[in-house]
């Protein structure tokens, strides 16, 4: 009797004993983080003064790599908008997720890390660009702009149906963000909030206020300007996004149509950039860029191909690094904002680009291609108490593993079919847990505008091999160390025989790994066959 009574007391304190420590880890057990995703529109590395300080200032992006990790190697998978944008959502490749390119749709039964982040019990909001072509699942709320969507005067759809607000598209997808935070964020729960630009999307209309300040500047000139593909494919050479050939007079560099009337030039016809301004924002727009078409008009005569190149370099780089403004300071209020609302703390902030940008490398404009500037993109992240601040990662991750990265740091288990490495381990500089050792591309949107055939690859630290297909069938190698402007095409030096050899065999590892093939991408091309956009 006495032996069973003690035994019930011990038990009894061994159970409160219990309940309460777990009722004290419950209690310490820090709160999920909140997660802002921002993302702009083909936002170049070079146009952040945390990677490059030639072309731009951006304090308020930079504020993230200085409180948090820069990665210096962060690369996409396919560079280019929607399907860059399906790899991020679901945490598998293109050939897997079957968003290969802007035209074909999204496959909506993929499932996306916002769906499973909201079954978990973030709430959930979408602002700015997304480009699917239908809407986001897994939100609570988004306003998302139509395709490409318009630099003034925006309209967003909704779930209660479209809305059309007067004024800039940066500041408006800012507006829209900081309302929803302030008046429809549930501070009871963590949130998921993705942070969407337009820009610095084609065809680089900035924000009023800073149409002085960049149309008086000039800038460095790349040294590929005047790249004459020589080593490379004909992939390189045949591409239409050449500053000179290719960018547009009228549209691209905003060039009055009866300027270019009256100069006899023979320029491609776009849609009018400026056909969304009201009157009074078309007045301010006139009133700085009149006078530049006036001195075009004067220069053109005795302009050559070098320097007409020259002059449409400036007039791009003025327009583009313009946009890139207003979305730095756009960044800076969200930032305080977190800042002032003491939000801060217990938040991870991201921000990249859905992929990087020629800004005149290689004489080029655009993206697509598997060389540097395209294929690599901005990543810095943000996460106080964790990331030491003012920290640099240089290893090969790719906006493939921003899926599992997030569902990480939420706490939610990954699909195991999702193809990405969880980046916290480099985030927690827990680095012997790494062990990628090259990355995968591929690239299918031809033909099609620019012109750049589909590609694969392979990226080691070392090296990089592609191969172009469809209607090529030619191999290229850079040596990323000794080459990094990636202009000297070593594929056929003998030197580099044994090099090429064993990339293939990486090559084929890898693909193997990721499951993509041959067939797959014979099935992708039956698919613009049958959609009727190619014979
Ligand atoms: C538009 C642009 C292209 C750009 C694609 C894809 N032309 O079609 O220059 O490559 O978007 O960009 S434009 O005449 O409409 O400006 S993406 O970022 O959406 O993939
Ligand atoms: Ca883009």
């Amino acid at each position: 009797m006495k032996r069973v009574f003690t035994y019930s007391v011990f038990s009894i304190f061994l159970f409160l004993l219990i309940a309460c420590d777990s009722h004290n880890t419950v209690r310490q057990q820090p709160k999920r983080p909140n997660i802002v995703f921002i993302m702009s529109d083909d936002h170049a590395y070079q146009a952040i003064s945390a990677y490059d300080d030639k072309l731009i200032h951006t304090p308020n992006i930079d504020r993230i790599a200085k409180e948090g990790m820069l990665f210096t190697n962060a690369t996409v998978t396919n560079s280019i908008c929607a399907p860059s944008r399906a790899v991020i959502l679901t945490g598998k490749h293109s050939h897997i997720n079957g968003k290969i390119d802007n035209l074909s749709p999204f496959d909506t039964t993929n499932v996306t890390f916002p769906q499973l982040l909201k079954k978990s019990g973030y709430q959930t909001a979408m602002f700015g660009k997304l480009h699917f072509g239908n809407n986001p699942k897994g939100f609570d709320e988004f306003k998302i702009l139509p395709g490409q969507g318009d630099y003034y005067n925006p309209t967003f759809n909704t779930l209660e149906g479209d809305t059309t607000i007067t004024g800039y598209v940066t500041d408006i997808i800012t507006d829209l963000t900081l309302d929803w935070l302030q008046k429809r964020r549930d501070t009871s729960r963590p949130f998921l909030l993705m942070y969407l630009h337009k820009a610095p999307h084609r065809s680089w209309l900035p924000a009023e206020r800073h149409y002085k300040e960049f149309t008086q500047k000039t800038f460095p000139l790349p040294e590929t300007l005047f790249d004459d593909y020589t080593t490379r494919s004909k992939a390189a050479e045949t591409a239409e996004m050449n500053i000179l050939k290719h960018m547009v007079l009228n549209y691209d560099n905003k060039v009055l149509p009866e300027v270019i009337k009256e100069l006899q030039i023979d320029d491609q016809k776009l849609f009018n950039p400026l056909e969304k301004m009201n009157p009074s924002q078309k007045a301010a727009w006139d009133a700085v860029y009149n006078p530049i078409n006036e001195d075009f008009k004067n220069a053109f005569p005795s302009m050559n191909d070098s320097t007409l190149m020259v002059w449409k370099y400036q007039r791009y780089m003025q327009d583009y690094l313009g946009t890139i403004a207003a979305v730095d300071e756009n960044v800076g209020r969200l930032l305080n904002y977190l800042d002032d609302e003491k939000l801060s703390d217990n938040t991870i902030v991201v921000y990249t680009s859905d992929q990087g940008f020629y800004l005149g490398e290689h004489g080029w404009f655009d993206k697509r291609f598997m060389y540097n500037e395209s294929f690599k993109t901005p990543l810095l992240i943000k996460w106080p108490n964790v990331i030491t601040p003012s920290t640099k990662d240089h290893e090969m991750v790719q906006n493939l593993d921003f899926a599992q990265t997030i569902l990480e740091v939420a706490g939610v288990i990954p699909p195991k079919d999702m193809q990405g490495e969880s980046l916290v381990p480099l985030l927690k500089r827990n680095k012997q847990k790494w062990k990628r050792d090259a990355v995968y591309y591929h690239y299918y949107e031809y033909p099609a505008e620019h012109a750049v055939k589909r590609h694969y690859g392979i990226a080691t630290k070392e090296y990089k091999l592609i191969h172009f297909y469809y209607d090529i069938d030619e191999w290229e190698l850079y040596d990323r160390k000794k080459d990094p402007k990636e202009i000297n095409n070593v594929y056929h030096d003998p030197e580099y025989a044994q090099i090429v050899n064993s990339m293939k065999v990486k090559m084929t590892e890898v693909r193997k790994k990721y499951k993509d093939s041959d067939e797959l991408s014979n099935g992708y091309i039956e698919l613009y066959k049958k959609n009727g956009w190619i014979d």
